[in-house]
């Protein structure tokens, strides 16, 4: 963790500037109708996960890069983890990758203790062989042919389950790789009966107060046929298993051009939304940083969700998942984080009284106008007021800078080799 010094040194050179960008907002919203302080309030209160293997530099399919300092274990993770909440107090819990993180329990959350966090959604492997695993997963896990192969991905779920009871998780995110290269390669309808056989097994050992997130992604490491693709055969997962199942949305998984926040809504109006993976796409499931291609997606993401606020039994997860292979990922976490909050407070802002007028008069250009206002205002101040009465950075990214966590962490961590693919 940094030291609080090097915190309050970086917030002193910037707090004068920030009260009064702050006031000068504050009275814009007030003209608005709207309390400033209200929407700082909630924003204060929002939170999103980072995944753990978000810490380490990622890559493609061809290379990786590694940088100074890499994590070397949940532990080093959980350290930067740590900082990335202490900066921005935006990010209050942790989802894990098992078995990438798997340690003893206890060592676990008395680590997490040690940096301020909690643990979000576990999440299972069943995409890659482990060292001494009998069955290979190179033709499937879940819904692989062979019943022994199936019954080891059901029961490495059964185990993450376990662990993520252990240390206070409440929900479990699955998503296999399973499907095919070539058409013919696999009977469509056998492969998905085996996949919902097996996943109604980790179902019946689900905790009463847990949920079963399922995550579908239209292509890759399958390249013809993918069994859970889309948000179709997604609903059908989560309807198939019971009410506790539930889908999870990870922005970079669709087709380029979908409508996304209609997929947000449809799930939510039939109470199936149950978690995102923030990420930002520009050709396929590139797992760019959350914000940083299309900011209005994501508002208008947040403005379903805004919409739905309040809802009884409405509380989707939120956790980031990309991959940074050109950026210290420290650095990404935070502004990701920032970007997402942002959104949030975006769409705090709309006028949802005026919206619901103009779209039951028809008038699309004052509706999309109405929207678009939330947007386009700038809610730095508010963030930025937030983070500062929660003791964390006005500006993250310069504090984190100035603080040196890099070179510290990189004199006990040793330099990781870069060989090879490193998609995560
Ligand atoms: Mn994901």
């Amino acid at each position: 963790m940094l030291k609080p010094d090097i915190i309050a040194r970086s917030n002193d050179a910037a707090r004068a500037r920030l009260a009064s960008d702050y006031d000068a907002l504050g009275e814009h919203l007030d003209r608005r109708g709207i309390s400033i302080d209200a929407i700082k309030a909630k924003v204060a209160t929002y939170g999103v996960a980072v995944p753990s293997w978000g810490v380490g530099t990622g890559g493609t399919r061809f290379a990786r890069f590694p940088g100074p300092g890499e994590p070397r274990d949940i532990f080093d993770k959980l350290d930067d983890c740590g900082v990335i909440h202490q900066l921005t107090h935006a990010t209050p819990s942790v989802s894990l990758h098992i078995p990438w993180d798997a340690q003893p329990a206890a060592d676990l959350t008395s680590k997490a203790e040690e940096v301020g966090l909690g643990f979000d959604a576990m999440n299972s492997n069943t995409f890659q062989d482990q060292p001494d695993q009998p069955h290979s997963y190179k033709f499937g896990s879940l819904s692989h042919t062979d019943a022994a192969t199936r019954q080891q991905a059901v029961d490495h779920n059964l185990a993450c389950i376990e662990l993520g009871r252990a240390i206070g998780s409440k929900a479990l995110t699955i998503w296999v790789g399973d499907g095919s290269n070539f058409p013919g390669q696999t009977n469509f309808t056998r492969q998905f009966e085996r996949y919902l056989d097996a996943a109604c097994q980790i179902y019946a050992a689900l905790p009463t107060d847990w949920t079963l997130l399922t995550e579908h992604k239209m292509y890759e490491p399958a390249f013809y046929s993918t069994v859970v693709q889309d948000w179709g055969s997604n609903l059908l997962i989560a309807q198939h298993l019971g009410e506790q199942a539930k889908c999870l949305v990870d922005l970079g998984h669709h087709a380029p051009n979908v409508n996304i926040e209609m997929i947000v809504a449809r799930l939510t109006q039939f109470g199936k939304l149950g978690g995102f993976h923030f990420n930002d796409s520009k050709y396929g499931d590139d797992d760019l940083d959350t914000g940083s291609i299309d900011p209005y997606r994501l508002f208008l993401v947040f403005n379903e969700l805004v919409e739905a606020e309040g809802t009884p039994g409405f509380s989707p997860m939120h956790m980031l998942d990309q991959s940074h292979n050109v950026t210290d990922p420290i650095e990404s976490l935070m502004v990701s984080a920032m970007e997402v909050q942002r959104a949030y407070a975006q769409a705090l802002l709309v006028d949802r009284e005026a919206l619901l007028g103009f779209q039951e008069d028809n008038d699309a250009l004052m509706a999309t106008s109405t929207l678009k206002q939330g947007f386009r205002t700038d809610v730095e101040p508010i963030l930025a007021m937030a983070r500062l009465t929660a003791g964390a950075a006005i500006d993250p990214v310069a504090a984190y800078r100035a603080s040196g966590y890099r070179n510290t962490v990189a004199e006990i961590r040793p330099q990781s080799r870069g060989a090879g693919g490193g998609i995560v």
